[in-house]
């Protein structure tokens, strides 16, 4: 299992995309006093700084700060690369947020340290960023390791040096423990693993209800929680309601170029192609009708989708003007790398 998480994110785009601010302490979150810190590089973070910290105490704090507005479009853009990157080495990838995943590497045939390396590489070229990564055999100890020396870093942890590792780390380290119980077993004198080791099965259940035997297992390096893809769209498509009623199927054949080009560029920027398309009409009086043709093969690009679309409108009945109309590519398949350079 690897995790990976990129460097103070959204800050570490602002350095690299103006590198006049390499060396200062550089803080994304807006200009306002009212706003609150998005987050702050780590030079910023030697004066106290943090994600979540209102921006006049920020101001206090590091009063020569450089504060940035938050760019999303950007991060997303940057965000979108270094997935790509991820699902070019495995289709088992499970976003986090942003800038943080899991992957499952135990069906790659390849040792996972060099895996890591290649993904580090592979970011820094593409993004010119760095990112941290964690090793381990489950997700609970992934993550721990790459939290373990960012920023830049990367660490392994292995069955042999649980639980010495653990022992000393304090209980809000524990993936399902949180800053209210955490405070909850500091109460009651529990402040590291090593303390809630002490404790039963059975005490925990109590204390933590349902989590309760989960965490007992995952401080004893034990948890199985898979990696969960997500979950594939089933389906893509546009519809719209026209306010002039037609049964014109020139005018029709005109929104169905349409959504052909907006279906060719959903699939593309997905990755993914569809092999079912199906043209839905609704006439004045309601009635719906659907007609969809699956195909033998894959198809993204406008010229097949518009074809099929217009085959379908062509094979329906139209008695009455219609009111709206939807083009809808299903059954969808990500393309495979193979695929991909075979098209480039
Ligand atoms: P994080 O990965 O938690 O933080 P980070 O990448 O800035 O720093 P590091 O991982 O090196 O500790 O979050 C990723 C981005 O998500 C972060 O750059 C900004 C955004 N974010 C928020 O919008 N609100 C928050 O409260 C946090 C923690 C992060
Ligand atoms: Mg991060």
């Amino acid at each position: 299992m690897i995790h990976v998480d990129m460097d103070a994110f959204y800050a570490s785009v602002e350095e690299h995309d103006n590198p006049k601010l390499k060396g200062l302490p550089v803080i994304v979150g807006g200009l306002s006093n009212h706003g609150i810190v998005t987050t702050a590089n780590y030079h910023a973070r030697k004066y106290g700084i943090h994600s979540a910290m209102p921006i006049f105490m920020a101001k206090q704090k590091c009063p020569k700060g450089c504060f940035l507005p938050v760019r999303m479009e950007r991060y997303k853009e940057v965000s979108k690369q270094v997935f790509d990157i991820l699902l070019s080495i495995t289709d088992l990838v499970e976003p986090l947020s942003i800038d943080e995943a899991y992957l499952d590497v135990s069906k790659i045939d390849k040792n996972p340290l060099i895996i890591a390396e290649e993904i580090k590489r592979e970011v820094m070229k593409n993004t010119g960023l760095t990112i941290s990564i964690g090793i381990s055999y489950n997700k609970f100890l992934a993550k721990l390791a790459s939290d373990w020396n960012k920023p830049n870093g990367m660490k392994i942890i292995t069955e042999d040096m649980i639980p010495d590792i653990l022992l000393p780390l304090p209980v809000k380290s524990v993936y399902g423990i949180g800053k209210k119980s955490s405070k909850k077993l500091n109460d009651i004198g529990i402040y590291t693993i090593e303390d809630l080791m002490r404790l039963s099965e059975e005490f925990l259940t109590e204390f933590f209800g349902k989590a309760g035997n989960e965490i007992y297992n995952r401080i004893r390096g034990i948890d199985s929680r898979k990696v969960n893809i997500e979950r594939e769209r089933k389906s893509i498509g546009t519809e719209r309601t026209f306010s002039n009623h037609t049964r014109n199927k020139d005018i029709l054949k005109k929104f169905l170029y349409n959504f052909s080009l907006e279906l060719e560029t959903s699939l593309e920027n997905r990755d993914i192609q569809a092999k079912t398309i199906t043209l839905k009409i609704k006439d004045v009086d309601f009635r719906t009708q659907t007609k969809s043709k699956t195909l033998n093969n894959y198809i993204s690009s406008f010229n097949d989708i518009f074809e099929v679309a217009v085959s379908l409108l062509d094979e329906i009945e139209i008695a009455q003007d219609i009111r709206l109309i939807g083009l809808t590519a299903s059954n969808l398949e990500t393309i495979k790398l193979e695929q991909l350079s075979l098209f480039d």
